[in-house]
C-alpha cells in the first residue's frame, strides 16, 4: 500500500544511488544547465520519461494523444505526395497540423494525434521513414496518472 502524505500526494522516499563520480558530474552539470533546482528533479523527470514510453509500448490498444513533428525538404522528389498520401490515409488519426515554412528548402510539419497507441507509432514510423523526412520526433502524450 502506498504512503500519502497530507496532501494525498505520493510520499517522498528517498534512496542511494550508487554512480561513477565522472557520470554524476556530467548530469549535474547538465541539469544545472537545463535549469533543475535539484537532481532529484531531475531524476524524476528521466524516470517519468521512461514510464511513459514503457506504457505505451506495453499498452498497444489504449486510447492516447501524441504530437508527431518532422522536417523535410519540400522538393525532394515525390515526398509531399507520399506525405499527403499517409495523411489522408490516416485521416482519422490527425486532430490538426500546422505547417511552417522555415527556409527556402526546409519545411516542419507539426501533427497533432489521436487514436490506439499502436496505430499512432505505425504511422510516426511510416511518416518518419520516409524517404526526405530529414527528423522527426514523436512526443506520446499522458495524462500522467501513476508517473
Ligand atoms: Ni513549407
Amino acid at each position: 500500500m502506498l504512503e500519502k502524505d497530507n496532501d494525498g500526494n505520493d510520499k517522498l522516499v528517498r534512496f542511494g544511488v550508487s554512480m561513477e563520480q565522472g557520470l554524476l558530474e556530467r548530469f549535474d552539470k547538465l541539469t544545472a544547465k537545463k535549469g533543475y533546482a535539484n537532481r532529484s528533479e531531475a531524476i524524476r523527470d528521466l524516470v517519468r520519461a521512461e514510464l511513459v514510453k514503457h506504457r505505451w509500448q506495453e499498452s498497444k490498444s489504449t486510447r492516447q494523444v501524441a504530437v508527431l513533428a518532422i522536417v523535410y525538404e519540400h522538393e525532394h522528389s515525390d515526398l509531399m505526395h507520399k506525405l499527403m498520401h499517409f495523411q489522408h490515409e490516416n485521416e482519422n488519426l490527425i486532430i490538426s497540423s500546422v505547417h511552417i515554412h522555415m527556409d527556402r528548402d526546409n519545411c516542419m510539419e507539426v501533427l497533432i494525434l489521436r487514436g490506439q497507441t499502436k496505430q499512432i507509432e505505425q504511422f510516426a514510423e511510416n511518416i518518419i521513414s520516409i524517404k526526405g523526412v530529414k527528423y522527426g520526433q514523436l512526443m506520446r502524450g499522458t495524462t500522467g496518472k501513476e508517473i
